[in-house]
């Protein structure tokens, strides 16, 4: 008898029984006496019982129907806390909330229990969540692959306004939302050397031997879209030690020893390195990209194998593998290894499968943050890989390179995935690009200067394999979820078929004009303004007012994101607030958020300068209300979440050309705050959407800023011809601040005496009069209100859905395939 299905209803009644249910057998806990942390869990083991047979409808189907998928490798996920987001996605949070109450409980206060999975740095791995919501909701079949960190991006504290960095354990009790798939666990090489062979028809091949190998443990976490039965999963791989490792000693009784190498295979998933702009040559940082990289080809390799008997030559026709940045770029050798000298394919065939397979997404042009690996590091821990990486170099060289630019050099040396320049490096932006049929920038302004600048020499190579695809985010979590007030408003106002197509956001255009609308979308973003206001008195202990300007640079700390030119700003309109207290000025709260990578040493300086600004200015009797600057701890999504509702202007002044697009800019729009900003990244297309009278632009534009710069840039002409700053930056440097004159020297040399790399002199007079603009647009409310609504009712372009389908039609031709109930 086939016993009876249990009840996986989606009504109040049934969300109870199952959240006792779990608390009861899966917890061992009585509803009386249970913890918070406990109705949490049976929360989400409930929700999740209802999201698992969609997962497995989702994947039965993908197979069967025997569609392409695509493969998304990224060494990061950012995807914060996933309750919220998977019942407003599955339209169960109000029956949750429901049933929640009338057991007692408060769901919104369950909300907090959740800690952060902050699985990645910044804006690349946030994307990755955003595209992974995107997929399901679009009903694309898809895969997510990453590491499953130990330890996620450290948790951030001051002490006496300086960074320190604690370990951030974000699973120490397990996950409610992830599954572990040990029938799929793999096996990894590592070390050892390349022998040659003779396979039984005579043919030479290679074999990797003499190697340590790794396990990789799959936890599968279910990614649950909006209005839509398609759960994707994303598949996080966890290192563990190989069964009998070191028996011998082992059997020899040595159990504590030969327990470290144990220890040793589990470090490679252990912590998220904290760096997104440089890793200098980091030994672990390269085993984990390829642990990661092999476990994931190793089971798309299974899964083309066990679905379908297939010649290898459909195999893009089955799988489409996305780069997120060279991160897992070695998965082009490793794709070759497993062709030729696993499958014994001819080297021609096996190439054009992986460049039909492959696709790359840059996300940078600054030069340190091109990834490029030592070829001895290289060689050692993947041996083949680099004879591999060779032999695709040589071909390409005396192939494509030489017929188009006969006996060149120069060309050859541009163009060679082997940087030779004071030693041998593997460079793998042009690995990446030469692996794949399709390489994408991330916003228009990007796009087009990787293929002016960074790629100029492939571009003109391949001119066809370049694209963009502006970046987006989604909806759902930075709307929906982030400011449910104002998602209902807009529901209300205009439907709620937004949600799935946000181009139709466009109809709120006129309501902009409708003073009882601007009025209900004024309160909206004033009762976030106090909650983010307690958020501050708590975090920081300064209180500030709602009704000030709520303007936030909100980003990891970076010199070409620029908040040290936010600082000047600040310091600059401290001075004038002493000089002229009677001025008209509107008060103003500055608020940041930002981690800095804990070898980044002026980074670091950056946040203790603002500290200490924010001590003086917040304490000071004479400045009073007029002036409150704060730097929030421990910046992540969840943060992010209340910060964004509650901004009123949002800081995106890196310098133009640095920033490949930014995400958060598209956040803030959406959620209302108006942007002062340089033509970089998206902010350039922001403009074209909101309009030029909706966004404060200032600064050198890319153009402006090679030209500056070829005539020979010295920020020291800027210092003596502008009395304002000069004054700004002496002060900052001097013992006003922190009772030492040492304390900021730091940024005070890198601001003159270094040359200034980003610029901050030249533009800081554009961007104080931006300021001022700002401060007077912000006094007529009603003004303000309507550019807010506008920046609302135009910013559709950037759902991440939109990018997600140009992606599956541009990149990965996929149909959409929509799961049935
Ligand atoms: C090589 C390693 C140290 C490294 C690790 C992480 C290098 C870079 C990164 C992260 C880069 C990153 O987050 N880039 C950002 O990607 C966003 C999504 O495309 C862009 O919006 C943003 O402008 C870009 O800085």
């Amino acid at each position: 008898m086939t016993p009876a299905p249990c009840d996986l209803g989606n009504s109040k009644d049934s969300l109870k029984n199952s959240i006792i249910n779990h608390l009861r057998f899966t917890l061992g806990a009585y509803v009386e006496s249970a913890s918070k942390n406990d109705w949490w869990v049976a929360t989400c083991l409930a929700i999740r019982d209802r999201v698992m047979d969609h997962a497995t409808k989702s994947r039965t189907l993908h197979r069967q129907s025997g569609v392409r998928r695509v493969h998304y490798l990224s060494l990061e996920y950012l995807m914060g806390r996933l309750l919220e987001n998977n019942l407003r996605n599955s339209g169960l949070y109000e029956s949750t909330k429901a049933a929640l109450g009338e057991m007692g409980k408060d769901l919104d206060a369950l909300l907090d229990c959740e800690p952060d999975m902050g699985l990645g740095n910044g804006g690349l791995g946030r994307l990755a969540a955003c595209f992974m919501d995107s997929l399901s909701t679009v009903n694309l079949p898809a895969i997510g692959y990453g590491i499953h960190y130990e330890f996620g991006l450290f948790r951030q504290e001051f002490v006496n306004g300086k960074q320190v960095e604690h370990p951030d354990a974000w699973m120490r009790d397990g996950s409610p939302w992830k599954i572990a798939r040990p029938s799929y666990r793999q096996t990894v090489q590592l070390y050892g050397r390349v022998v040659q062979k003779f396979d039984d028809c005579g043919h030479p091949r290679s074999e990797w031997v003499e190697t340590k190998a790794l396990l990789g443990l799959p936890w599968d976490i279910p990614i649950v879209g909006y209005d839509s039965h398609t759960v994707n999963v994303l598949r996080l791989w966890q290192a563990q030690a190989d069964e009998d490792f070191n028996f011998q000693v082992f059997n020899e009784g040595s159990y504590v020893e030969a327990l470290r190498d144990k220890a040793i295979a589990e470090t490679v998933s252990k912590v998220l390195y904290p760096n997104d702009s440089t890793e200098s040559g980091k030994e672990l940082r390269l085993v984990q990209q390829y642990f990661f990289v092999a476990c994931s080809l190793a089971d798309i390799v299974r899964r083309f194998k066990v679905g379908y008997t297939l010649p290898w030559s459909e195999f893009p026709s089955k799988a489409a593998i996305q780069l997120n940045d060279t991160h897992p770029a070695v998965a082009i050798p490793e794709l070759m290894r497993i062709l030729v000298d696993l499958e014994g394919l001819p080297w021609n065939e096996a190439w054009k499968i992986c460049q039909e397979t492959f696709a790359y997404t840059n996300h940078t042009l600054l030069p340190e943050a091109l990834e490029m690996w030592s070829v001895s590091l290289f060689e050692r821990v993947l041996p083949r890989h680099l004879q591999i990486i060779y032999q695709i170099n040589q071909l390409f060289l005396e192939g494509d390179v030489e017929a188009k630019w006969p006996g060149d050099s120069e060309k050859k040396r541009s163009l060679s995935l082997i940087e030779e320049r004071g030693g041998k490096y593997v460079r793998m932006a042009n690995l990446s690009v030469l692996g794949s049929h399709a390489t994408n920038g991330v916003a228009a302004l990007h796009t087009r200067l990787l293929c002016e600048r960074l790629f100029a020499d492939f571009y003109a190579l391949y001119p066809d394999r370049f694209l963009n695809l502006t970046n987006g985010i989604t909806f759902r979590r930075w709307l929906d979820v982030c400011n449910p007030q104002l998602s209902a408003l807009i529901t209300e106002t205009i439907g709620e078929s937004w949600k799935k197509n946000a181009d139709l956001l466009r109809n709120l255009d006129p309501h902009a004009d409708d003073p009882a609308f601007r009025a209900r979308y004024a309160k909206i973003k004033r009762d976030h303004k106090v909650v983010l206001a307690k958020i501050i008195e708590d975090e920081c202990g300064v209180t500030v007012s709602p009704d000030a300007l709520f303007d936030v640079q909100i980003k990891r700390l970076h010199e070409y994101k620029r908040q040290h030119l936010n600082l000047l700003n600040i310091v600059t309109l401290y001075r004038e607030i002493l000089d002229n207290p009677n001025a008209d000025f509107h008060p103003r709260v500055f608020i940041f958020g930002a981690k800095a990578a804990p070898g980044y040493f002026l980074a670091k300086n950056i946040i203790h300068a603002i500290n200490a600004v924010a001590a003086k200015v917040n304490n000071d009797p004479r400045v009073g209300d007029k002036l409150k600057v704060v730097f929030l701890p421990n910046y992540r999504v969840s943060l992010a979440e209340k910060i964004i509702p509650a901004s009123d202007l949002s800081e995106q002044i890196s310098t133009a050309g640095k920033e490949a697009s930014g995400t958060g800019n598209m956040k803030l729009a959406l959620n209302g705050s108006l942007t002062i900003g340089t033509l970089d990244g998206a902010n350039v297309e922001i403009e074209e959407e909101v309009g030029s009278e909706n966004i404060f632009i200032f600064g050198l534009t890319v153009e402006e800023v090679t030209e500056l710069r070829a005539k020979g840039y010295n920020p020291w002409d800027y210092y003596w011809a502008n009395e304002k700053l000069r004054n700004t930056i002496d002060w900052i440097s001097s013992d006003y601040f922190t009772g030492n004159a040492e304390e900021f020297q730091p940024l005070r040399r890198s601001l003159l005496d270094h040359g200034d790399p980003y610029l901050c002199l030249a533009d800081y007079q554009s961007y104080v009069d931006a300021q001022a603009k700002v401060d007077a647009t912000y006094k007529d409310q009603d003004k303000w209100v309507k550019m807010a609504i506008l920046n609302t009712a135009r910013v559709g372009k950037f759902s991440s859905d939109r990018t997600i389908l140009q992606y599956a039609e541009k990149v990965w031709n996929l149909p959409q395939v929509p799961i049935g109930e």
